[in-house]
């Protein structure tokens, strides 16, 4: 008799399972090994297969190699019943179609050019009813409701659905894709895709760019948790359902925090992948099988897996199917055969894919060819679907994904279903049209089918009770963004940051001044714990350990180890009640946290206040679309963009220099951006801030860069402070030391306003009188010419700017400079080098001696040209 392996019995202990019975078990070894001896392995691999599906038809969750069979996870035998009006859902469904298909027909008969998409809508339609009449709740008073993120190209499908439920209007709907004319119309412009900006009382959550939405989505459910457990508010029994597609997974970005799902075990979190097996282009996997391949991911990275394959009309086949020939030449096909199975009828199927074995075409003999043709894929079975949603809902310790199998294109017809080309369809011609209505029941003549009229039932039809009913259920229509939340007060900027504003000439670095001005806002009574310090894997470069003990860092499982610096003040400390979120080293990750606290005034009701700080070249650049995303999401927090500058952070080089993001962040209309010289205007920038976000409850975003040079603070006087917020202000007047050869305004920002300083002192003592300027943002300065024009109306002569940043950013202004004082911008425009700051600045020209050359030249030019328009003008 064979004893079972030990080191198979000691994975089965660890892993908590136990032995009762050894005697059986080690039959059961026998019996395997007397097969592969007399049989061979073939034949043991064989049996096992069968022994783990034959597991799985009882609900056993054995561990299985992946990937399973191609078959519905949640047998027939284990579903639910369905709890709903099938017929009139049915029906439902295919109002929604209807509509969807005739706004965007519509929009494009209208305006060829308005593009629009019905062929994704079309495939992922009864996974979004499901939700809406089953699974969706909104918010209400006793539930704040859950988060939906719908697969963007799906939008027309979302509209149809706010038609019927008299949230939209007819002439709403006839201007899809139209929001510029729409008011002209009496109308309301519907976006292209869900975008929280331009409509924000119905979109909550931007989809629009592949990927954002499905790691948004997991820092969304994270967030969550981190509410809960901080005791803020309690998320516990919401959910956040998102629908993304399959071609959509093959972004970085949806991938990336998938085992941060399952380690947090997010069991508050369904995804449904929409596998209709095509992106725009062509099949997502024509030589593979998507499906599996997402399944063996899904699984590997710890989620549970959900595979929603077939429609209940193959119960019956697949319970005929004695030999496992029809799950086998399921398997056996590849997505771009799939593809055109879906683009061809009953009789190609019949012909091509059960007539492949005698085993199969018995199978199907008994079914006419209409009968095959309307095969149902589990992605369009109100039952299957509501059996894999509630089997996701039901389940804990994991997140799970649903993979629902669906046509692209689906009742299309022959002019999309399946097709190669059917992403972007959308001109019908009239046999289509018929076509489509008849394939969905759809009540409506040939005239009024052919004119692409809009269907709504009365409002005492069954259809609409029903729906208006099951949306009551749920708390109410969906989508549905609120602004509503409380004012948080802000403490006064003396409390936190008197250090920073009267500096008298301390040394610091406005990082050091910033991590000491978090330290005390976090210990405000009422504004303290709604804020969260978010970083990626840097707080230590920022000196921000000390945080770490104050106020701890998030973990779902608090500290389950004693860290070895446990003596140390600086001690690493993890608690379920930290506050601080530790993303590692993934931005995207980080800024994906970020935009979930930014938008909790929205999603949750609760203004919270993050604060991320990161390398500032490793954001506007590297997760530039999410943090235009969040924009979209009119996310309200800080962004610190630290190290910042091409020139101040010296060492590093060329991948970590940062010369743009001032650039970017100036192109983003409700990011504010500023490059603040010293602590204390960074305090007040940071101070106003707080107040515009958190108790005027304005929807933009700041971003601050901050530098790890030191050097003396000068305190900023209060008659400064809102020249300061408007992007510059007179910082001093540096008078000739001689008799004056000439006048010159000079502007800096950020680091390399010291060395504009020391240009100033350099030229007055060569005989120039000097202005300098402090410029705390480029990007405000631009967006209000006219208080930048004024400020330099007062003076003369030349101006020169410098900044760390490429020159395109001081030249954002010039528009707005008095057009007889010449205006010379030096920047940092190339590829960083690791050096001294020294030599970097000298490199760039950015240094004293470069702005006070640049100032001289621009000072001979202007007098020569003086001189020139002198002597012109005797000569006339
Ligand atoms: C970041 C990004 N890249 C490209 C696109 C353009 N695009 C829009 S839809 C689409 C294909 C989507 O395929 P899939 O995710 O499979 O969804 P389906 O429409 O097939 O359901 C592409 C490439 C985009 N919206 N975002």
């Amino acid at each position: 008799m064979n004893a079972i392996d030990p080191l198979v019995q000691t994975r089965l202990s660890r892993a908590g399972v136990e032995d009762a019975d050894p005697l059986e078990t080690a039959e059961w070894c026998d019996a395997l090994d007397a097969v592969v001896a007399y049989c061979g392995p073939a034949r043991a691999r064989y049996l096992l297969d069968v022994l783990a599906q034959h597991a799985h038809r009882h609900g056993i969750g054995s561990a299985p190699t992946l990937p399973t069979a191609y078959v519905n996870t949640v047998a027939a035998g284990n579903q639910p019943a369905f709890p709903g009006d099938l017929a009139l859902e049915e029906r439902l469904g295919a109002l929604m179609r209807w509509n969807a298909l005739a706004m965007v027909v519509r929009a494009n008969r209208a305006y060829g050019e308005l593009g629009g998409h019905i062929a994704s809508y079309a495939s992922a339609a009864d996974l979004f009813e499901v939700g809406f009449n089953h699974f969706f709740r909104a918010r209400n008073c006793d539930h704040r409701g859950d988060l939906v993120l719908f697969q963007p190209h799906s939008s027309p499908g979302v509209y149809a659905r706010a038609f019927l439920e008299g949230r939209l209007t007819e002439n709403d709907l006839l201007h899809y894709r139209q929001e510029l004319t729409a008011p002209a119309h009496g109308a309301r412009g519907l976006c292209s895709y869900p975008h929280p900006y331009l409509m924000p009382d119905f979109w909550q959550f931007p989809t629009g760019s592949m990927g954002i939405g499905p790691i948004s989505s997991i820092y969304h459910a994270r967030f969550m948790r981190y509410l809960t457990d901080r005791q803020l508010l309690d998320c516990a029994g919401r959910r956040v359902w998102g629908v993304f597609g399959d071609g959509e997974m093959d972004e970085p970005e949806s991938m990336s925090a998938l085992t941060l799902a399952a380690r947090e075990k997010l069991d508050n979190l369904v995804w449904v992948v929409n596998c209709n097996l095509q992106r725009l282009d062509g099949p997502v996997r024509g030589n593979g099988r998507v499906i599996e391949e997402l399944e063996q991911l899904f699984a590997g990275a710890g989620w549970n897996v959900i595979k929603l394959l077939w429609g209940s009309d193959w119960d019956g086949l697949f319970a005929r199917d004695t030999t496992g020939a029809l799950a086998r030449a399921l398997g056996d096909t590849v997505d771009g055969q799939m593809q055109t199975f879906a683009a061809k009828d009953g009789r190609f199927n019949r012909e091509h894919f059960f007539n492949q074995s005698e085993e199969l075409a018995r199978l199907a003999q008994d079914m006419s060819d209409q009968q095959i043709d309307q095969l149902k894929r589990g992605g369009h079975d109100l039952v299957k679907i509501h059996a894999a949603y509630a089997t996701a809902a039901a389940h804990r310790g994991q997140p799970t994904v649903i993979l629902a199998h669906t046509k692209k294109g689906y009742g299309m017809g022959s002019a999309g279903q399946g097709k190669m080309t059917t992403h972007s369809h959308k001109k019908f011609e009239s046999a289509d049209i018929l076509g489509f209505r008849d394939r969905f029941n759809l009540p409506l003549s040939d005239e009024q089918a052919e004119s692409l009229e809009f269907f709504k039932p009365p409002i005492d039809s069954p259809e609409i009770r029903y729906m208006t009913a099951r949306r009551a259920a749920l708390g109410g229509p969906l989508p549905r963004r609120e602004t509503v939340c409380d004012v948080v007060p802000k403490p006064d900027l003396r409390a936190y940051a008197q250090f920073a504003v009267a500096a008298g000439g301390k040394e610091m670095s406005t990082t050091v001044a910033f991590v000491r001005m978090l330290g005390a806002l976090l210990k405000d009574p009422t504004l303290g714990p709604r804020i969260v310090p978010i970083v990626a894997d840097e707080a230590r470069t920022f000196g921000m350990a000390n945080l770490f003990r104050q106020v701890g860092i998030y973990s779902s499982v608090g500290q389950r180890y004693s860290p070895e610096d446990i003596d140390s003040i600086l001690s690493y400390r993890e608690a379920t009640d930290g506050q601080i979120l530790e993303e590692g080293i993934s931005e995207a990750g980080a800024i994906a946290s970020w935009t979930a606290a930014a938008t909790s005034y929205s999603v949750h009701g609760l203004a919270m206040l993050p604060f991320y700080i990161y390398y500032s070249m490793f954001g506007f650049q590297r997760v530039g679309d999410q943090i235009w995303a969040a924009a979209d999401q009119r996310a309200r927090g800080f962004l610190l963009g630290a190290t910042s500058g091409r020139t101040t952070l010296g060492g590093e080089g060329l991948q970590h220099q940062d010369g743009t993001s001032h650039l970017i962040a100036a192109t983003i209309p409700n990011c504010k951006a500023y490059d603040p010289a010293f602590a204390g205007e960074m305090a007040v920038i940071i101070d106003a801030g707080i107040r515009e976000m958190l108790v005027e409850q304005q929807d933009v975003f700041y971003y601050v860069t901050l530098m790890n040079e030191s050097y003396p603070q000068p305190t900023i006087p209060e008659e400064v402070h809102a020249d300061i917020l408007r992007g510059c202000y007179r910082f001093g007047l540096y008078p000739a030391a001689a008799v004056s050869t000439g006048q010159v305004t000079l502007m800096g920002s950020g680091a390399i306003l010291t060395e504009v300083v020391k240009a100033a002192h350099q030229l007055a003592e060569t005989g120039i009188n000097v202005e300098v300027y402090s410029v705390t943002s480029w990007s405000e300065l631009a967006r209000d010419g006219e208080f930048v024009a004024r400020q330099l109306a007062r003076g003369t002569g030349p101006i020169v700017a410098a900044t760390d940043y490429v020159r395109a950013v001081p030249e954002s202004i010039r528009a707005f400079l008095p057009q007889a004082r010449p205006y010379v911008s030096l920047g940092t425009d190339g590829f960083g080098r690791s050096d001294t700051r020294a030599a970097l600045r000298e490199f760039f020209g950015v240094d004293a001696a470069s702005i006070a050359r640049a100032a001289r030249l621009a000072l001979g030019n202007d007098l020569a040209h003086s001189a020139q328009s002198r002597t012109e003008t005797s000569s006339r």
